[in-house]
C-alpha cells in the first residue's frame, strides 16, 4: 500500500510526508506556513479577505523561511478573489487550495501558470466535477471541521469521494493525531489537512488567549452559527454564539447576525478576544493539549501513524 508515508500526494506536491496545513483565515500566514513546510508537510497561506498584496508579502516572507513548495488557500467568497489568483501565478506558487465555492473561473490560468490545483470539496458532485475541470487533487472536508462547513461526516464523505474520483483524496474535518490520520488512509485518502492542531503551533501568530481557548476545550465545545442563512461556521462556545443562536433561533435578520460578527474573527485571532470574538476550531479542539513546534507536532504525528500502519 503505502511506504514510508509516501503517496501520489507527497510525489505530486515534492512534500516529504502526507500532512497539509489548513489555510485557516487570520491565522495561516507567512511564519505558520512556512515552518510546516520547512518541518515537512505542506503549508499553507490562508488567503481568507485579504488583498493580493498582503499576499504577495506573505508569500515572500514565507520563502525566507523554506525553500520547500508552499501553497496559498483562495477563499472563493474573498471581494479580492481575482487580485489573490493572479498573486499566486505571479509569485510562483507551487500549490493552490480553493475553498467556500466553485473555483473553475480560474483553473485554466492556474494549470498554465503550473499551479497543482486542490479544491476543497463538501459533496461527491463538486469532487466530480472539480475533476472533470482539471484538478490535481481534492481536499474532502468533513463537518468536524472548524470554520466554514459542509453537512457530510469526514467518515461518510471520504470514501464516497475516493470511489467516485480517480485523482487522489485528501481527507480534512476532525483529524488530530496518528490515530485519525491512520483512519483517513484507511478510507482511501492519501494525505490529510488538519487546521486546529496547527492553531496551537508556537509558530502561530494567533493570540494566547486564543490558544489557551483551544487547549481548554472539550469534546462537545463547538456550536455551529449560521445554519440559517447557509453559510454554517464552526467555532468554539462563547457570549458570542450564544447571543448568535438566541438570536437566530428568533428569526433574527441575516444583515442583524452579520452585525453581531463584523471583524470577530480578526478580534480573536488578534487581540484575543475570545468571548465576543469568533474562535474557529474543529471538532479535534478536545484533542489538543499542549504547544508545540510545527516539528514537533509533525514528527508526533509521523510517528504515531507509522506506528499504526507498521511501516517504518
Ligand atoms: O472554506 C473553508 N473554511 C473556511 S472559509 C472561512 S472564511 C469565512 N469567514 C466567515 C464566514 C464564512 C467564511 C472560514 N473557514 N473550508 C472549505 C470548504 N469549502 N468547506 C466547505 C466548502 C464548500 C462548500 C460549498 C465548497 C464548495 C461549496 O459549493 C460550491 C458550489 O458552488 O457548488
Amino acid at each position: 500500500m503505502i511506504k514510508d508515508l509516501n503517496t501520489r500526494i507527497t510525489q505530486l506536491l515534492g512534500i516529504r510526508y502526507p500532512i497539509i496545513q489548513g489555510g485557516m483565515a487570520w491565522v495561516a500566514e507567512a511564519n505558520l506556513a512556512g515552518a510546516v513546510s520547512k518541518a515537512g508537510g505542506l503549508g499553507v497561506i490562508g488567503g481568507a479577505n485579504a488583498p493580493g498584496e498582503v499576499i504577495r508579502e506573505q508569500i515572500r516572507k514565507a520563502r525566507e523561511i523554506t525553500s520547500n513548495p508552499i501553497g496559498v488557500n483562495v477563499m472563493l467568497m474573498s471581494p479580492h478573489v481575482e487580485d489573490v489568483a493572479k498573486v499566486v501565478i505571479e509569485e510562483k506558487v507551487e500549490v493552490v487550495t480553493t475553498g467556500a465555492g466553485n473555483p473553475e473561473k480560474f483553473m485554466k490560468a492556474w494549470k498554465e501558470a503550473g499551479i497543482k490545483i486542490i479544491p476543497v470539496v463538501a459533496s461527491v458532485a463538486l469532487a466530480k466535477r472539480m475533476e472533470r475541470s482539471g484538478a490535481d487533487a481534492v481536499i474532502a472536508e468533513g463537518t468536524e471541521s472548524g470554520g466554514h462547513i459542509g453537512e457530510a461526516t469526514t467518515m461518510t464523505l471520504v470514501p464516497q469521494v475516493v470511489d467516485a474520483v480517480s485523482i487522489p483524496v485528501i481527507a480534512a474535518g476532525g483529524i488530530g493525531d496518528g490515530r485519525g490520520i491512520a483512519a483517513a488512509f484507511m478510507l482511501g485518502a492519501e494525505a490529510v489537512q488538519m487546521g486546529t492542531r496547527f492553531l496551537v503551533a508556537e509558530e502561530c501568530i494567533c493570540h494566547a488567549n486564543y490558544k489557551e481557548r483551544v487547549i481548554k476545550a472539550k469534546d462537545i465545545d463547538s456550536a455551529v452559527t449560521g445554519r440559517s442563512h447557509g453559510h454554517p461556521v464552526r467555532q468554539l462556545r462563547n457570549q458570542m454564539t450564544r447571543e448568535y443562536i438566541e438570536k437566530e433561533n428568533s428569526g433574527a435578520s441575516f444583515e442583524e447576525l452579520e452585525y453581531l460578527t463584523l471583524g470577530s474573527l480578526r478580534n480573536a485571532v488578534m487581540d484575543g478576544d475570545v468571548k465576543m470574538g469568533t474562535v474557529m476550531a474543529g471538532q479535534i479542539a478536545g484533542m489538543v493539549s499542549k504547544e508545540q513546534t510545527c516539528e514537533e507536532i509533525i514528527q508526533e504525528l509521523v510517528s504515531q501513524t507509522k506506528e499504526l500502519l507498521k511501516i517504518n
